[in-house]
C-alpha cells in the first residue's frame, strides 16, 4: 500500500463502523481491479473506493451543517432525502479535511448513490464496485460481478434497475438523478438484451 492509502485507511477507520469499514477495504479492492479491467486509473479508483462512504455515520444535522458551510447551493430536493446526504458530504470531507483536490475522485464519490446521465468511467466503477464488492451478499450478486468485468455499463444498468426496484417497493422517494440515469441507459443502451440475458442466466442459476 502506498503511504497515502495507508494514512487515509487510518482516519477511514476512526470515522466509521467496522461493517462500513470492511465495505470500503471491499470496494477499494473491487474498485481496483475493475479500473485495470476497464483502463482507469488504478490509484484515483483505490482512494474512491476507499473513502466514498466517509461520511456514512454522521448524524442528519451533522450532514446539513457541512452542507451549510461547504455547499449551500445543493439542489433541496436532493439534500431531502437522509439516504443521499453522505455523497454530498464526502467530497466535502474529502476536499476541506484531507486535501483531496482531484476533481475526478471527488466527482465520483459525489455521483456514487444516485448516478447522474452520462457518468465518467471512473464514476461508473465505482458505482459499480459499491454493490459488487466482495463483502456484499444478495441473490444475483455473482452474476453482477462477473457482468462488471465483461461490460461496467451492462453492470451498473442493472445494479440501477435493482436498486431502483427495491426503492419502489418500500414506497421511497426517488431522486431525479437516479431516474435520469435510468431512462438514459434506457435510451442510450442496449439494455432489452442486459435484461434477457440476466433473465436467461438468473433462471438457470434458480435449482
Ligand atoms: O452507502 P451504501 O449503502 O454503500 O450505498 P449507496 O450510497 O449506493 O446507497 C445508500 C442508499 O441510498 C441505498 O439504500 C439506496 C439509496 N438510494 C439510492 N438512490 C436513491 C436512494 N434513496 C432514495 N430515497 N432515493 C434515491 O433516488
Ligand atoms: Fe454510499
Ligand atoms: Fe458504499
Amino acid at each position: 500500500m502506498t503511504d497515502e492509502i495507508t494514512q487515509f485507511t487510518e482516519i477511514l477507520k476512526n470515522s466509521v463502523d467496522e461493517k462500513r469499514f470492511r465495505h470500503s477495504l471491499g470496494v477499494m479492492n473491487e474498485a481496483e481491479t475493475l479500473a485495470e479491467r476497464h483502463g482507469a486509473d488504478k490509484n484515483k479508483a483505490k482512494i474512491a473506493g476507499l473513502l466514498h462512504d466517509i461520511t456514512k455515520n454522521l448524524s442528519v444535522p451533522e450532514h446539513l451543517s457541512l452542507i451549510r458551510a461547504h455547499s449551500p447551493n445543493e439542489d433541496p430536493e436532493e439534500v431531502k432525502s437522509p439516504n443521499l446526504l453522505h455523497a454530498i458530504t464526502a467530497p466535502i470531507v474529502l476536499r476541506n479535511k484531507l486535501g483531496i483536490k482531484d476533481p475526478e475522485i471527488l466527482s465520483a464519490v459525489r455521483r456514487h448513490t444516485t448516478a447522474k446521465p452520462g457518468l465518467t468511467l471512473l464514476e461508473k466503477i465505482l458505482f459499480v464496485a459499491d454493490f459488487t464488492e466482495p463483502n456484499r451478499q444478495y441473490a444475483d450478486v455473482e452474476y453482477y460481478r462477473k457482468a462488471a468485468r465483461e461490460d461496467i455499463d451492462k453492470a451498473l444498468f442493472l445494479g440501477l434497475r435493482w436498486g431502483l426496484g427495491n426503492l419502489l417497493a418500500r414506497g421511497e422517494y426517488i431522486y431525479k438523478n437516479t431516474w435520469e440515469t435510468y431512462n438514459y441507459y434506457i435510451l442510450n443502451f442496449h439494455t432489452a438484451d442486459y435484461i434477457a440475458e440476466f433473465q436467461g442466466k438468473t433462471e438457470r442459476m434458480i435449482p
